[in-house]
C-alpha cells in the first residue's frame, strides 16, 4: 500500500448515500465524506483526513478493477473494487413444484462469468437451496454444472438450511476478496451468515403472498474473515447486463474460445453463423458446449441492441 504522509490510510467497507465507512488498520471505523471528483467504492483503499467528527477522503489508491451492477432503473452503477472472486449465487426455487421444472440460470451465470473474466477475477458458480431439490433435480443440476467444470471453473451445491457445502465454500474463501452476487433472494446474505454466524446479517424473508422481501440487502458491505480474506455482500439483481463490452471482449469472456481465437477465416469474425469460424467449428465437433455457444449468441445480441 502507498503511504501518504499527511493522511490516514483505510479501507472502504460500506457506503451509505454520501457517507463512507472507512476502516483503519487498527480496526477503527470513521464516517467519511469524499472530496468531489473521487468516487470511492466498497473495497477501495483510500487516504483520509480528519474533518469535524469524521473524515474526508482525499485520495483513492489505484484499483485492480471495478465490478458494475445495474441500479433500480437498470443503469450501470459501480459497486465494488479490488475483487478477486465472484461467487455467483443461483438457487432452487422455493415455491411449490417449480423445482421439478427448474432450469439452471445459465443466462445470468454466463453474463457474470464474462464480467469476472474481464475483471481478471475468478468465478465460483454456486447453486444454493439444494435442500429444496428432489434427487432428480440435483442430478440435472449436476449435469448443468459439469459444463462449467469442464472449462475449469469451480462449482458448488449448497444449502444454508441443511448445512450442505458450507465447509467447501469456506475453503474457497481464504486470503481473497470475494463478492456474493446473483438474484435477490438466492441466499447471498444467508451464505455469509452460515460462514460467519457471529454477524447475524438480516436476511430476506420473502413472503409467498406479497412476493416482497423484508430484509433484502440494500448496501454493498465488506466483512473480514477470521482466517484471512474478505467477503462482500451485495444487493441482488433481476438481470445482469454487461456494459462497455464489445464483441472482441465478449469472446475473451468465454475462456473455452481461447484456443481458437485468431483461427477464424475472417479477422473480424463475430463467431455467429460465420463462414470459416473456428469457434463454431469447434462447437460443432462438441469441443465447445452448445449451451455456452447459445449463451454467447444471446449476450452478443444483447450488447449490440442496447446501444
Ligand atoms: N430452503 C432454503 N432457503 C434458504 C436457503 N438459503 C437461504 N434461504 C432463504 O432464502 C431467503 C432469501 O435469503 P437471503 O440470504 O436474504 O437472500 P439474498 O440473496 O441475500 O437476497 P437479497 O439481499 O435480496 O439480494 C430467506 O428466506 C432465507 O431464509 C437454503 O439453503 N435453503
Ligand atoms: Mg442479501
Ligand atoms: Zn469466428
Amino acid at each position: 500500500m502507498i503511504i501518504f504522509p499527511d493522511g490516514h490510510n483505510g479501507l472502504v467497507i460500506a457506503r451509505y448515500s454520501n457517507f463512507y465507512a472507512v476502516e483503519g488498520s487498527n480496526g477503527t471505523i470513521t464516517q467519511c465524506v469524499s472530496r468531489k471528483k473521487l468516487s470511492p467504492l466498497c473495497g477501495d483503499f483510500v487516504t483520509w483526513e480528519v474533518s469535524g467528527d469524521g473524515g474526508v477522503i482525499t485520495a483513492v489508491m489505484p484499483r485492480r478493477g471495478v465490478l458494475t451492477r445495474p441500479d433500480r432503473r437498470g443503469q450501470p452503477k459501480e459497486t465494488a473494487a479490488n475483487i478477486d472472486q465472484l461467487i455467483i449465487v443461483n438457487a432452487i426455487p422455493d415455491v411449490g413444484d417449480e423445482e421439478a421444472s427448474y432450469e439452471f440460470n445459465s443466462a445470468l451465470t454466463d453474463r457474470y462469468i464474462v464480467a469476472t473474466e474481464l475483471l481478471g477475477a475468478t468465478p465460483l458458480i454456486l447453486l444454493n437451496k439444494c435442500d429444496l431439490a428432489s434427487p432428480k433435480t440435483i442430478e440435472r443440476m449436476e449435469l448443468a454444472l459439469k459444463i462449467y467444470q469442464a472449462i475449469g471453473y469451480s462449482t458448488l451445491l449448497t444449502s444454508t438450511k441443511a448445512q450442505i457445502g458450507i465447509e467447501a465454500l469456506n475453503a474457497q474463501l481464504c486470503d481473497k476478496t470475494s463478492i456474493f452476487v446473483g438474484e435477490s433472494g438466492a441466499g447471498k446474505s444467508s451464505l455469509i451468515n452460515a460462514i460467519m454466524p457471529e454477524l447475524a446479517i438480516r436476511t430476506n424473508e420473502v413472503s409467498a403472498h406479497s412476493g416482497l422481501g423484508k430484509h433484502t440487502t440494500t448496501t454493498t458491505m465488506l466483512y473480514h474473515l477470521q482466517q484471512g480474506g474478505h467477503l462482500i455482500d451485495s444487493p441482488g439483481v433481476r438481470e445482469f447486463g454487461l456494459w462497455k463490452v464489445d464483441a472482441t471482449q465478449l469472446a475473451l469472456g468465454f475462456r473455452e474460445f481461447q484456443p481458437y481465437l485468431g483461427a477464424c477465416k475472417f479477422r473480424n469474425c463475430s463467431h455467429r453463423h460465420n463462414d470459416g469460424c473456428a469457434i463454431e467449428a469447434a462447437a460443432k465437433e462438441g469441443k465447445i458446449s452448445s449451451v455456452r455457444m447459445e449463451s454467447y449468441y444471446n449476450i452478443y445480441n444483447d450488447i449490440n441492441s442496447s446501444d
